[in-house]
């Protein structure tokens, strides 16, 4: 009866991962603009253009309140709110509101397009900055000098960064569906949640569980369709004893019980029996709560069948529904009935703290180089180098003059010289064309 494939397979669908791919972007900066005091009878007031906003981040955030990942299943695209500019009178813009996404406990945030991890949300409360927001332009106010002190340039916000993640979870069951086989945990599993589980009318038809994501309201839970259990599980008849254990880990049980009186066994016996088979496996599985659903209520004469199981279960303290996994009947009741439950008991054991590595977030594109993409062609690739160019306004020589001031600055102008850059070659940087002015030559 034991087969270890089974137990191994088991192993693996009972931590099913739970995954979603979508694109964050910060907020960009806001630009600094160009202004000048104007005061009457000042004829040339000094300049005064204010800073730009700092664009928001978005931050990934853990929360023990969630389950899994479905929240984030609607949405692709997620961007935190750009900078204001600046304004006259060396009035600063706004900086734009962080976005945070909150995610469950224990969801490990990868860079989609690398595969690095960004970050292990391990505990309640860890955050991690998945895009940057762009900081704000300077003014002109910020750029008088001694030398120059009517400059007559600002700085644009610079851009955010935008990374394309991807969030894992590994789910564990908050709730088992156990039962006797063919009384129709499949079906009902299929009924609530995603899950496609093999459905036919004959023992044994599941052979490994199934998980699926339920969501009731603003909540979610994951349950586990059970492969059916008869006497003798505890000692292996069946398939039951491989997955007992596993059982063990989920928070609350629904015990399923066929009342339609077509399969010519007593629902009350099953119930017994099954719970002696938990109780000959473990205590701790004895001691887990359950919830009694009465299925396949649709069938003529099941009421009759149902009346007197229900009122003996619910003399012994039992919360008993019935429902036809079927046709529907009274599964939304029984839904809010388990979420409710699960509102009152303790939340899962969380994943032992010293098994959590922390990750720091990679940042692998603050160095910048340069390509030779051609004859007389170079290109300077790089966050660093294509940020200065991204915040100079291109179309104001003052601006200009700065960025080559910068360039040279940074080594970048050297750096061309070195890779043979000559007087008039063609220079590209980040989609913008510059001709390569060399003094010397
Ligand atoms: N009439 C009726 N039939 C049902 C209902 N729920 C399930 N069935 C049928 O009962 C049979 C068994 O259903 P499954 O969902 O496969 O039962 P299971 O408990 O998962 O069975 P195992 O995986 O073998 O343990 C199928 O033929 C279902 O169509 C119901 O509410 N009403
Ligand atoms: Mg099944």
């Amino acid at each position: 009866m034991r087969n270890t494939a089974l137990t191994r397979q088991c192993l693996e669908t009972m931590q099913f991962v739970d995954e979603v791919e979508i694109t964050v972007k910060g907020g960009d900066g806001g630009n600094g603009i160009v202004a000048f005091r104007r005061e009457k009878h000042v004829p040339r007031g000094g300049p005064a253009g204010g800073d730009g906003g700092h664009g928001g981040n978005v931050i990934i955030e853990a929360d023990a309140k969630l389950n899994t990942l479905v929240d984030l299943r609607y949405k692709k695209y997620y961007a935190a709110e750009r900078g204001g500019d600046g304004g006259p009178n060396n009035k600063r813009g706004k900086d734009g509101e962080d976005l945070v996404l909150k995610v469950p406990v224990g969801t490990i945030v990868y860079n989609a397009d690398t595969g690095k991890i960004i970050a292990d949300l391990a505990h309640d409360g860890a955050r991690c900055v998945a895009a940057r927001g762009g900081r704000g332009g300077r003014g002109n106010a910020s750029f008088a000098t001694s030398t120059n002190q009517t400059p007559r340039f600002a700085e644009k916000g610079e851009p955010a960064e935008e990374v394309h993640i991807r969030l894992e979870l590994k789910l564990l069951a908050d709730v088992g569906i156990i039962g006797y086989p063919n009384v129709g945990k499949s079906t009902l599993i299929s009924k609530i949640s995603a899950a496609k589980p093999k459905i036919a009318d004959y023992p044994f038809t599941t052979l490994v569980p199934n998980l699926g994501v339920v969501r009731v309201d603003d909540k979610s839970f994951v349950v586990a369709d059970m492969p059916g259990l008869i006497e003798g599980a505890h000692e292996g008849l069946g398939l039951g004893d491989q997955f007992l254990r596993h059982i063990e880990r989920t928070r609350l049980l629904v015990h399923v019980l066929d009342v339609s009186g077509l399969s010519g066994r007593d629902p009350l016996e099953d119930f017994e029996r099954i719970n002696h088979e938990l109780s000959a496996y473990s205590e701790k599985l004895a001691a887990l709560p359950q919830i009694v659903a009465l299925n396949k209520i649709d069938v003529p004469g099941s009421a009759e069948v149902a009346a007197p199981v229900r009122q003996n279960l619910q003399e012994r303290g039992y919360t008993v529904y019935e429902i036809s996994a079927l046709t529907g009947q009274g599964v939304q009741e029984l839904v809010y009935g388990i979420a409710e439950r699960l509102e009152s008991l303790p939340p899962r054991e969380e994943f032992p703290a010293e098994e959590v590595a922390y990750f720091t977030v990679d940042r692998e594109s603050e160095t910048w180089r340069v390509v030779k993409t051609g004859d007389g062609q170079f290109e300077v690739i790089g966050r660093p180098v294509e940020m200065l160019v991204a915040r100079t306004d291109l179309d104001n020589e003052y601006a200009l003059q700065r960025l080559h001031r910068q360039l040279e600055k940074m080594g970048v102008i050297s750096a061309l010289r070195e890779s043979g850059a000559k007087h008039g070659d063609i220079v590209t940087i980040r989609g913008v064309e510059f001709d390569f002015w060399n003094e010397s030559e």
